[in-house]
């Protein structure tokens, strides 16, 4: 008789820990499966009806797409002009969200070492919930990386706290870097203390070693999330935004980390290389921009004026290429020297993202890796 074997379709979620069933999230420079973005619309963050943030959308994903593929999950009401705009070669789904931050809202990756990849959905309350959250509601975004997780086949497990994937960085290699004014924040987890957030982030990272910076980039609306400030770049190495501009409060905030990662050690008792980068002068929101919103209550006001956190650090490691911001010539060509010798096997692209900045994020923010299971 002819035996049939089911193959098994069943996503579970799963009750166990990825640190208990011997998962980590590797570091952003290991090889990926692929990248996702979602599609901006909603015009009280994207002005002129989100046209320019789409444009500088599909140069980002026309740019990582040289390296890896890439899925963009667009709403019933954009997808057709999604499809239209992105090279065939680009996968569009429909996929609602509240925006289109999928680092914060889309899984967190985490691998083994018998080649098996699953995701952590984490808790998501649009960066501070209704203590000064950027939005309301954000329920569609929550599901995202559940939704991420059906279409990768990758069972997941559902973390007991709030966290977003800007707030972390890794190596790969059991130490993680992030910032206490994001973590600490008590609109994130007001009932968990640092060692129990410590002990949170080993259980679903995969991680034994947490270095804790202070504040994050100047006004970055995020409280602070580590993904504009600093970044590894390789085991022992890490990028770290910086001014030599004394009056610029950037310049203390960028001091203090130098000094705690100067006195930090990884989870290999290595001590770290640190690479700066000097960040772009700074960028403001003009008149034209700002009345270029639909004004919401109860959504982040932007202002003409309001200084935007312009970082370097938010690029974005794809297989072949690195997709870095550009804003202005003179540190533009500085930074992606920087780069450029950091990562020297990769073609370092560069795309003018104003538009994405005007939303309060940047490249790094709006992509999420699919790390690629280990052979
Ligand atoms: O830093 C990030 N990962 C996301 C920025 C989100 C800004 C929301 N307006």
């Amino acid at each position: 008789m002819l035996a049939l074997r089911a193959r098994r379709i069943t996503l579970r979620t799963l009750k166990s820990t990825p640190d208990r069933d011997k998962f980590w999230m590797p570091a952003e420079y290991e090889r990926h499966s692929g990248c996702w973005m979602l599609w901006p619309e909603r015009c009280d963050n994207w002005r002129s009806g989100a046209k320019p943030a789409q444009a500088a959308f599909v140069s980002v994903a026309t740019a990582i797409s040289l390296g890896e593929p890439v899925t963009v999950g667009a709403s019933a009401q954009q997808f057709q002009n999604a499809r239209a705009r992105l090279g065939d070669h680009i996968r569009v789904v429909e996929m609602s969200a509240n925006d289109a931050w999928v680092r914060d809202s889309g899984p967190t990756f985490v691998i083994d070492s018998r080649g098996r990849r699953r995701a952590v959905d984490w808790m998501f309350n649009a960066w501070g919930g209704h203590a000064g959250g950027l939005y309301s509601p954000w329920d569609r975004d929550d599901e995202v990386a559940r939704k991420i997780a059906e279409i990768e086949s990758a069972d997941r497990y559902r973390a007991p706290f709030v966290l977003e994937g800007g707030a972390i960085h890794v190596d790969g290699q059991g130490t993680c870097l992030t910032t206490e004014e994001c973590l600490l924040n008590p609109n994130r987890n007001p009932h968990l203390s640092r060692a129990q957030i410590e002990d949170e982030l080993r259980r679903y990272l995969g991680i034994r070693c947490v270095i804790w910076l202070g504040r994050g980039v100047y006004l970055d609306e995020t409280d602070g999330h580590i993904d504009e400030l600093a970044c590894f770049v390789a085991p022992g190495q890490v990028a770290l935004t910086w001014t030599a501009d004394r009056s610029d409060p950037q310049y203390e905030i960028s001091q203090d980390a130098y000094r705690r990662l100067k006195s930090a050690r990884d989870a290999h008792g290595r001590l770290l290389t640190i690479h700066k980068i000097h960040q772009p002068d700074p960028i403001t929101m003009t008149a034209e921009e700002a009345a270029g919103l639909d004004i919401r209550e109860g959504t982040y006001p932007r202002r003409a004026g309001d200084r935007l956190p312009a970082s370097y650090i938010n690029f974005y490691i794809a297989n072949k290429v690195l997709v870095m911001p550009l804003y202005d010539r003179r540190r533009d060509r500085a930074a992606a020297r920087t780069l450029a010798r950091l990562f020297p096997t990769r073609r370092i692209m560069g795309v003018r993202t104003r538009e994405i900045l005007l939303g309060g994020g940047n490249i790094h923010c709006i992509t999420q890796q699919v790390p690629a299971p280990k052979r």
